[in-house]
């Protein structure tokens, strides 16, 4: 699972440092890298080529709708560490983007970032029917704005030091963190035109998008700042709404393994051609970083 991740994640950087230098020269660029290159994962562009897999789709079209959603996302985190928003320093193990480059040029790299994500997906060099391009844009823009991550933030925020209802902690945490997730699963169902999955996959993502927050918020409670390479313990002192907070840490862990079940069934009839995505959805699972 490592050794594929790595894999992915290598090729999408690769992408990304290649669409850059095509870029005409800007000094956002220096910030756009800093927050976009090193250190995450890429698990959403792995779920990305582990779904194309079961659709036998093209390895470098997936890789580079996978840069895409790495760009929204590491906008989604250059703006998430901002004082006004979660007023975080540290960042995949080093200063966070407005602590190293300042806070108006945090969110402009973060804006610029966005943009790029759009600039990617309409490109001619992605290799697919325009229409199929014009589909995943549209969707995309619905996981990002008020209806996805940006509104599943403005909820976690709004929600700080309130006691909220089980229901309203996994709204917002489907939109917030969900809703990428959903696309990196549907995106292979729309480029292989199985409409017939399109509903199951988009269910199936927002339930890796949850799976992947609670997991978050376990780390957050019992990881070490050193090996998660962000400041742990923060969701408590912050009064931030999980699932912790309101079930506590056993039963939360109980909610995460019946929810990982809840997926495996619901992917178990693609059998062996969904190997690596139950690989990775337990590596989510799982993870301690
Ligand atoms: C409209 C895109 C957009 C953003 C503005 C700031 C904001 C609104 C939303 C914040 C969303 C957010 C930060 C959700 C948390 C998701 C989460 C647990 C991120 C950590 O993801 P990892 O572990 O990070 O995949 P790496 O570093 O591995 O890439």
């Amino acid at each position: 699972m490592k050794k594929k991740l790595n894999k992915i994640a290598k090729d999408v950087n690769l992408f990304l440092i290649r669409f850059l230098l095509k870029q005409k020269h800007t000094d956002l660029i220096k910030p756009m890298k800093y927050g976009l290159l090193p250190g995450g994962k890429k698990i959403r562009s792995k779920l990305i080529v582990d779904i194309g897999k079961i659709f036998k789709l093209r390895y470098q079209n997936l890789i580079q709708i996978g840069a895409a959603v790495e760009c929204i996302h590491a906008y989604s985190l250059i703006h998430d560490d901002l004082p006004c928003m979660d007023n975080d320093s540290l960042r995949r193990g080093k200063l966070s983007t407005h602590k190293k480059f300042g806070e108006s040029t945090a969110i402009l790299a973060g804006n610029s970032l966005l943009i790029i994500a759009y600039e990617i997906l309409s490109n001619s060099n992605l290799n697919l029917d325009s229409k199929i391009k014009i589909k995943l844009i549209n969707l995309i823009s619905k996981c990002s704005g008020h209806s996805g991550i940006a509104g599943g933030q403005y909820s976690d925020l709004s929600f700080e030091h309130k006691k909220i209802p089980l229901k309203k902690i996994i709204e917002m945490q489907t939109k917030k963190t969900g809703r990428l997730f959903s696309f990196c699963c549907i995106a292979p169902v729309i480029i292989s035109k199985k409409k017939k999955y399109f509903k199951e996959f988009d269910k199936i993502g927002s339930d890796i998008g949850l799976l992947f927050q609670i997991a978050d918020d376990l780390i957050d409670y019992s990881g070490k700042t050193k090996k998660v390479g962000k400041k742990t313990k923060k969701d408590s002192k912050k009064g931030k709404a999980t699932l912790i907070s309101l079930l506590g840490y056993k039963k939360t862990i109980k909610y995460k393994n019946k929810l990982k079940l809840n997926i495996f069934k619901k992917i178990r009839k693609f059998r062996n051609k969904s190997n690596d995505l139950k690989n990775t959805i337990n590596y989510i699972a799982n993870r301690t970083k």
